[in-house]
């Protein structure tokens, strides 16, 4: 048998082993594991790690919050995840009044499809206009988005309530919920002070928006979640507050699932500190913590109290971060890292021994995949999506706004080291990225129907 291409020698990690193997795919699958393979094209991966395609399911592309867009579009936020090993993105969309969640779907559609470098899928907002729109959910899911975003804060927070009626709908189609968890009345209770006190520098930004009242979110969105039944994902966890939620509901053995981030992992609240817009850059919501939650975190994955490393990807050009340095509760929120989660994690996971490879394989690639119903996607195993990466352990990156293929130009990791970076990424058996090289066309990724 000669495979149309052949990845020799390497070694590959899944979420549940590690072996020396060739893999061997037939057009966009894999097709074979096993030893002495052979290809019409082969790559030698002899001393590499070989990987599923790393999963993001938490991006803001061209996102408009408040008079701002967010910078990467489906263009340059997909070439810089496939640059960092990223083969699917989950991305969202959101309805305006008047419109159908469909329609709000196909127009979401419609904007990505002709930049995309890698296959996405799409989350379904369910905000406060939408609640009137729950019989549509039926039709959303057969659509293929099969989560459903819901905020606890922000213009789009739902009230508890609201939040049993999402809920119990999304349950009804056996989707998956995830859920923005932050105690807002509180939050806007504290900027007020702040800003009236004149405290108005982003030093009070992770101030007014507490770990404790993030874990109380969590806590009441969770016991809603048991009491309709329902399975329930909890985005961009930053603190141990909100891990001990999840943990003691995870005991009572209820589906309750979270995610990390990067800036959560790596970075501290010191950087909102810094001088100008320096300290304006990283506001993002939840804040950055406290270095001590670092800790608690890694412990987290590693115990799989919480499942996922996404990245929350929704950076802001650095003029428009600027421009609300009179009042931190108006700067516009959102951090980079789409690039770099990949080897980021590996780097400070496993080289720190936080993480086994399996472990960072199953965060990164295997449980987002499984947790959001890409059934073709996440593993290497025959029959799958032949979206895999070449990761050389050996590879140094260091970022710069200029090493990154992301839009924003600025970066809260400039400076840092890493040591194991991806050499090659595949999306669908084509090689997209080798060796520091695009080599794929805008608009070759599609939209992934998802279903559990
Ligand atoms: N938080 C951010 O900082 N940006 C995007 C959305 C969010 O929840
Ligand atoms: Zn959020
Ligand atoms: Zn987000």
């Amino acid at each position: 048998m000669t495979y149309d291409l052949v990845i020799k020698n390497g070694t590959v990690v899944t979420a549940v082993s590690t072996t020396k193997a060739d893999i061997g795919i037939i057009g966009e699958k894999i097709a074979a594991i096993g030893q002495d393979l052979s290809g019409k094209r082969e790559i030698d991966a002899a001393g590499k790690l070989v990987t599923p395609g790393a999963i993001d399911v938490h991006v803001h592309l061209e996102m408009p919050i408040g008079d701002f867009i967010s910078t990467d579009d489906f263009y340059t936020g997909t070439r810089a995840a496939a640059f960092g090993g990223t083969t699917t993105i989950i991305d969202f969309v959101e309805t305006a009044p008047d419109e159908t969640m469909l329609a709000a779907l196909a127009a979401r559609r419609a904007k990505a499809d002709p930049k995309v470098l890698i296959d996405y899928g799409l989350h379904m907002t369910i905000g406060p206009t939408d609640i009137a729109k729950l019989d549509q959910i039926p039709g959303v899911y057969a659509a293929g988005c099969a989560s459903f975003k819901l905020y606890m804060a922000y213009g789009l927070r739902l009230h508890d309530g609201e939040l049993l009626q999402a809920l119990t709908a999304v349950c009804d189609v056996d989707g998956m919920p995830v859920v923005h968890a932050e105690n807002w009345d509180v939050i806007c209770a504290l900027i007020a002070q702040n800003v009236a006190g004149g405290r108005v520098e982003p030093h009070w930004h992770p101030r007014s928006r507490p770990a404790l009242l993030e874990g109380e979110a969590a806590a009441r969105v969770i016991d809603i979640a048991d009491y309709v039944g329902t399975r329930l994902y909890i985005f961009h966890v930053s603190c141990q507050e909100t891990v001990a939620q999840i943990a003691a509901a995870r005991l009572r053995g209820l589906p309750i699932y979270g995610e990390t981030c990067p800036q959560y992992l790596l970075l501290d609240w010191s950087l909102y500190d810094l001088p100008g817009v320096a300290g304006a850059l990283p506001v993002c919501s939840p804040p950055i913590r406290e270095q001590a939650q670092q800790t608690y975190l890694w412990q987290a994955l590693a115990q799989e109290n919480l499942q996922v490393v996404s990245t929350d990807h929704c950076p802001f050009a650095l003029d428009e971060k600027a421009s609300r340095l009179g009042n931190y509760s108006q700067i516009p929120g959102g951090v980079p890292s789409i690039e770099i989660r990949f080897g980021a994690v590996y780097q400070r996971g496993v080289q720190n021994g936080a993480l086994t490879l399996n472990q960072w394989v199953a965060a990164c690639c295997t449980r987002p995949a499984q947790l959001f119903g890409l059934q073709q996607k996440g593993d290497i195993a025959v029959g799958f999506d032949a979206d895999l990466v070449i990761f050389d352990p050996e590879r140094p990156f260091t970022v710069t706004p200029e090493s990154l293929h992301e839009a924003a130009g600025w970066t809260l990791y400039e400076g840092m080291s890493f040591l194991g970076w991806p050499q090659t990424t595949l999306s669908r058996g084509e090689i997209i990225v080798h060796d520091g090289e695009l080599l794929a066309q805008p608009g070759r990724g599609r939209f992934v129907k998802r279903a559990f």
